[in-house]
């Protein structure tokens, strides 16, 4: 039997357990890895910054269910990389992240680039650990697949020693995990956990369904559609730290103060939802919580501390639930009297915008964002298969709040702004040939902006459309507000020619000025055929705040 090096372990294990290809910044500790991959028939997405390769591996999962491979180097690659970990963890990403590292046989001798990487990973994903022998590289591979796609999908580290890469192995062929290995197990809620739910979402005057962030596309997507259908109550989801004050979810935190009975879908009971407490929630308001880990369960009981208003918790993951309950609610389901009247205010409420949005008109020099997201949706409406992507900020509040396509990824939950060129040029490789826009702040696109030539090597022909304020504005809406504008400090930035360096960058530019020329424009940029820009200079506006009565719902951004 051939003799194969470690390194051809990982690439053969990856490529069974489906991966298609690697996101990375290439290093000595990688480079066999790259070399392995060849005949594994892993393509490779060469970033220009190793978080950007994990923002692209975290898109691709969210987007195929299936984890992103991102592969860097040992040390300082390692570390540059890790930080984007921290929006896959909150947006519960299938992403596994395999990094070069110091060989085992110079640990604690001071190697070139040595650092314990698996304790730097180790908070931002749900498992990381140091391969220890090159005969089990395949099965660390499987092992690293499986975690990061089970319960609550999530971020695992593997760090690959480079003489376990280089090693050679003898019989290789065995040691390669069967396709078997790299099958998840589901964790399904039981038949009486199904019923009881049921019953209680039956009896309730006025339900809600809060969903999981990994069912944000996808399966997931399809499955929250499905349940609404199947119950006829409302599934909401929201992807921004700002929680239940979304803007996605349009004045929906006027309502949520009626809901007596909330099912949490895989949905923990955290900041986002408040904690479950009032006055964002009834004090009488009961909970339902499926979750996967045994951890959240325990947490909510201890935010809710009385048992007669958590009448059901169940250990399941998020998808399988709703498979469960979809398929027992079309056995059986009759929601009380209440409930559709319910369900109609609840869609009026998340549809809401303010009537005064309309008829917002820019004055020269300064473009409103909702004119620039107006024309975003314009051009999503025209796109069905787009994919959108929505960056933090100000600016990136104002597209979430207007602009919707069937499949979006924003920041989540984690909201670690600057990520969403990254994000779009995955999505155009996750979505061939479907358009994607990009909307991000002028300081969120300086994040990876050397990834337009990234994207017009790989073909990744995404349009960013970036609100240019010339500031950090949501920072510095925090100075006006908190210290005052004679304490503002720090956070303008000069007005930048974007479009002129993604020009350079190999992408097509625009710069636009006056509303009225946002739209030709960017339908000259989605029809440039390659990675392009139109940077709009905006003039700097608070995001929106929705809420039919006037009070500003709070929150992150
Ligand atoms: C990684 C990360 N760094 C910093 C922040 C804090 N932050 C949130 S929004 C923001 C300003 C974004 O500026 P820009 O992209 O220009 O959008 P704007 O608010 O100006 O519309 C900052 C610094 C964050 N959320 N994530
Ligand atoms: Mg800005």
């Amino acid at each position: 039997m051939a003799t194969l090096r470690g390194a051809d372990l990982v690439a053969r294990a990856l490529a069974r357990g489906g991966a298609q290809r690697l996101f990375s910044l290439s290093g000595n500790q990688v480079m066999v890895v790259y070399d392995a991959a060849i005949d594994a028939r892993l393509d490779i997405v060469h970033t220009r910054h190793e978080g950007a390769a994990v923002h692209m591996a975290d898109a691709w999962g969210r987007l195929t269910g299936e984890p992103g491979v991102a592969l860097l180097t040992a040390g300082p690659g390692h570390a540059n990389g890790v930080g984007a970990l921290y929006n896959a963890l909150g947006a519960e990403a299938p992403l596994v992240l395999l990094s070069g590292h110091a060989p085992l046989g110079q640990l604690g001798r001071d190697a070139f680039q040595e650092l314990r990487q698996a304790d730097v990973a180790a908070p931002l994903c749900k498992a990381a650990w140091t391969a220890q022998s090159a005969a089990t590289l395949g099965e660390d591979m499987a092992r690293a697949l499986r975690i990061a796609k089970s319960g609550r999908p999530g971020p695992v580290h593997v760090s690959l020693p480079y003489d376990l890469l280089e090693a050679k192995i003898d019989d290789a062929d065995a040691t390669l995990p069967a396709a078997e290995a790299f099958v998840t197990a589901a964790q399904p809620l039981g038949d009486a956990a199904v019923a009881a739910i049921l019953e209680l979402l039956a009896r309730a005057a006025r339900p809600l369904i809060f969903a999981a962030p990994a069912m944000a596309a996808g399966r997931g997507a399809r499955l929250r559609e499905a349940l609404r259908a199947a119950t006829g109550i409302p599934v909401l989801h929201s992807e921004s730290p700002r929680g239940i004050a979304d803007p996605t979810l349009g004045a929906l935190p006027d309502l949520l103060a009626e809901a007596d009975l909330v099912l949490l879908l895989g949905r923990k009971l955290d900041f986002t939802l408040r904690f479950g407490q009032s006055p964002a929630f009834s004090e009488r308001c009961r909970f339902i919580h499926i979750d996967p880990e045994a951890e959240a369960l325990r947490r909510s009981a201890v935010a809710i501390h009385d048992v007669e208003r958590l009448p059901h918790a169940a250990q399941a993951d998020a998808c399988s639930a709703a498979e469960a309950l979809i398929a027992g609610a079309k056995r059986e389901f009759a929601g009380a009297a209440t409930q559709a009247a319910w369900a109609a205010a609840v869609d009026a409420a998340r549809a809401w915008r303010p009537p005064e949005w309309a008829q917002a008109e820019s004055a020269e020099g300064a473009v409103h964002p909702l004119a620039v997201a107006r024309e975003v949706q314009r051009a999503l409406t025209a796109r069905p298969e787009a994919v959108l992507v929505c960056d933090g900020g100000e600016f990136g509040q104002w597209a979430q709040a207007c602009a919707s396509a069937a499949t979006r990824i924003t920041n989540g939950p984690a909201g670690g702004i600057g990520g969403s060129i990254p994000y779009a040029i995955a999505a155009c490789l996750a979505r061939p040939g479907a358009p994607v826009i990009a909307t991000l702040g002028d300081g969120s696109a300086g994040f990876y902006l050397a990834e337009f030539e990234t994207a017009a090597r790989c073909g990744a022909p995404f349009v960013a459309v970036l609100g240019n304020d010339a500031r950090w504005n949501a920072e510095h809406l925090i100075q006006l507000r908190s210290y005052g504008p004679a304490r503002a400090i720090g956070c303008t930035m000069q007005p930048t020619r974007y479009d002129l360096a993604v020009a350079a960058l190999g992408g097509h530019g625009e710069h636009v000025t006056r509303a009225a020329d946002v739209g030709a424009a960017l339908e000259r940029a989605l029809a440039a055929g390659k990675p392009a820009c139109v940077n709009v200079e905006i003039a700097p506006q608070a995001a929106p705040m929705l809420s039919r009565t006037g009070t500003p719902p709070g929150g992150a951004h």
